[in-house]
């Protein structure tokens, strides 16, 4: 698979709190942040996507069940869980898109309430390869909203990992997204 010109990679919220050892964190998660930094040069087009949550966002609960609307504190806007990755490179000129910034509404896809598919037609994209954290959730939801705005979609497979709880919702949001006209690869099949 060529990369071209016309290709977007999209870095889904690859932040402390969704490593190991952070707030939310997601098993495995560092390990895609060298798998990250080996493709993005080859792409033209860079946006890191970061969930960026005022301090009393509605989704935080003392008691985190661990699924959609009751999580762990976690991204606080401008603490040092919601900062990229100390080891991911986020390249110069690339776009940071700063998303779920509403205290009564979550945002899981970097297009909710962004200027991303704006942004993106003006630079006429037209696929957006999307990896990150987390495959069941921002990941889902950033590759179907992509679809949705008329984007191709690509997941990167093995450069995302999932919160997966219950057991399945990885692969379940892998189908969901399938089934919705994302595509996959692994990143050993981009040149
Ligand atoms: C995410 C749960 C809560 C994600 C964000 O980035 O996938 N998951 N907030
Ligand atoms: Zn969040």
């Amino acid at each position: 698979m060529t990369i071209e010109d016309s290709d977007a990679l999209i870095v889904v919220d690859v932040q402390v709190d969704f490593c190991p050892g952070g707030a939310l964190a997601v098993t495995g998660g560092n390990e895609i942040v060298p798998v990250i930094n080996r493709l993005a040069p080859r792409f033209q087009c860079h946006v890191y996507t970061r969930d960026w949550h005022p301090a009393d966002h509605c989704c935080f609960s003392e008691t985190p069940q661990w699924v959609d609307g009751s999580w762990p504190r976690h991204c606080v806007r401008d603490t040092p869980g919601a900062a990229f990755h100390p080891d991911l490179a986020v390249l110069p000129g690339a776009l940071i898109v700063s998303k779920a910034e509403h205290r009564d509404r979550d945002a899981y896809s970097g297009f909710d309430g962004t200027e991303l598919a704006a942004t993106l037609r003006e630079m006429n994209i037209r696929r957006a390869f999307v990896c990150g954290l987390a495959t069941d959730y921002c990941v889902k939801a950033t590759a179907l909203d992509g679809v949705k705005h008329g984007f191709e979609a690509i997941l990167i497979e093995d450069a995302c990992r999932g919160v997966d709880l219950p057991a399945g919702s990885v692969a379940r949001a892998v189908e969901e997204m399938r089934a919705a006209g994302v595509t996959k690869c692994s990143s050993g099949d981009l040149a």
